[in-house]
């Protein structure tokens, strides 16, 4: 039974390494699942809560304006946490993907905000959710500023230039998503329109929009879609191709080959 499932598995990643030699452009989206392997909590993990609450009702502007401190807790913990990790094989085999399809045919968007594919070496990454490592005023136009600082325990870092509360460099829920990044997304996708196109996803559930959407993007443009991830992901039947399993293992292999 093992050897049958390995085999069943090894086919496709054999077939996945074909579809990437005869790919021209090659579109990854990741989310939180690929990051797991560094320790990263993932959103949907621990059924999408934090100390009691819903993800979605502390990562939204209404709750900063409500309670910044229970906001700047939620990301303060998430900060911290970023000291002990680093970037895993999954991270890696992607900046592998991007040398071998070069600058102008890759492209890798990311819902993480936790700033491992650029710790990694990935350079062509559109960061659509923001970084958790940044920090911009929640009123004026102070430019967003790297951050690494878990701020003490009540203490919500007042913007130098307006006075008005600083926040996280993150999308938050019921926020729009940079328009750049967006327009950013549809060029790569249309650019070279003739070029077989690859749309790789791994490592995300599919629940969180426009980024679950994306997928609609690559088949009107006739890209072939991969969607590897652990469990069954909510937008599984929207891609021509699902492989079950960890990112950190099955993104080597699949560049492996
Ligand atoms: C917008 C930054 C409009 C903050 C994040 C329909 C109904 C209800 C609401 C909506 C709707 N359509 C749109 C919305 C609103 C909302 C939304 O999608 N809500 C969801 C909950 C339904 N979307 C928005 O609000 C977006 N904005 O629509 O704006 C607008 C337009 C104009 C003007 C105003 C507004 C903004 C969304 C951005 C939210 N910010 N992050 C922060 O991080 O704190 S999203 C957050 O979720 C993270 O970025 C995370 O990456 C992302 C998505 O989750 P995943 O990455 O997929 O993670 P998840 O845990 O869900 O899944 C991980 C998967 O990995 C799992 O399947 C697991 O099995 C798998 N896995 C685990 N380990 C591994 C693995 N796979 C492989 N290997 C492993 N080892
Ligand atoms: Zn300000």
């Amino acid at each position: 039974m093992h050897d049958r499932v390995d085999d069943e598995l090894e086919t496709a990643l054999d077939r996945a390494a074909g579809f990437l030699r005869a790919a021209e452009r090659l579109a990854v989206l990741t989310g939180a699942g690929v990051s797991a392997e560094s320790g990263v909590a993932t959103f949907r993990g621990a059924g999408g809560l934090w100390e009691g609450h819903r993800v979605e009702d502390v990562a939204t502007p209404f709750a900063f304006e409500r309670d910044p401190t229970l906001v700047w807790r939620f990301y303060n913990a998430r900060r911290a946490g970023l000291r002990t990790i680093r970037p895993n094989p999954g991270h890696y085999a992607l900046v592998a993907l991007e040398e071998r399809f070069g600058p102008a045919r890759f492209a890798l968007v990311t819902q993480n905000v936790d700033g491992l594919h650029r710790r990694a070496g990935s350079h062509r990454l559109i960061e659509i959710h923001g970084r958790l490592l940044g920090t911009r005023c929640s009123r004026c136009e102070r430019p967003e500023t790297p951050d690494e600082t878990a701020y003490p325990e009540g203490t919500v870092p007042p913007c130098d230039r307006c006075g008005a509360p600083l926040r996280p460099a993150v999308v938050w829920f019921g926020e729009a998503l940079d328009a750049d990044h967006l327009e950013a997304v549809h060029d790569f996708l249309d650019r070279w329109r003739s070029k077989r196109l690859l749309f790789l996803a791994a490592g995300t559930s599919g629940a969180v929009w426009p980024a679950a959407g994306f997928v609609d993007l690559a088949r009107a443009r006739r890209a072939e879609t991969w969607l590897v991830n652990a469990e069954r992901a909510d937008n599984a039947g929207r891609f021509d191709h699902v492989r079950q399993g960890s990112s950190g293992t099955l993104l080597p292999a699949l560049f492996r080959e």
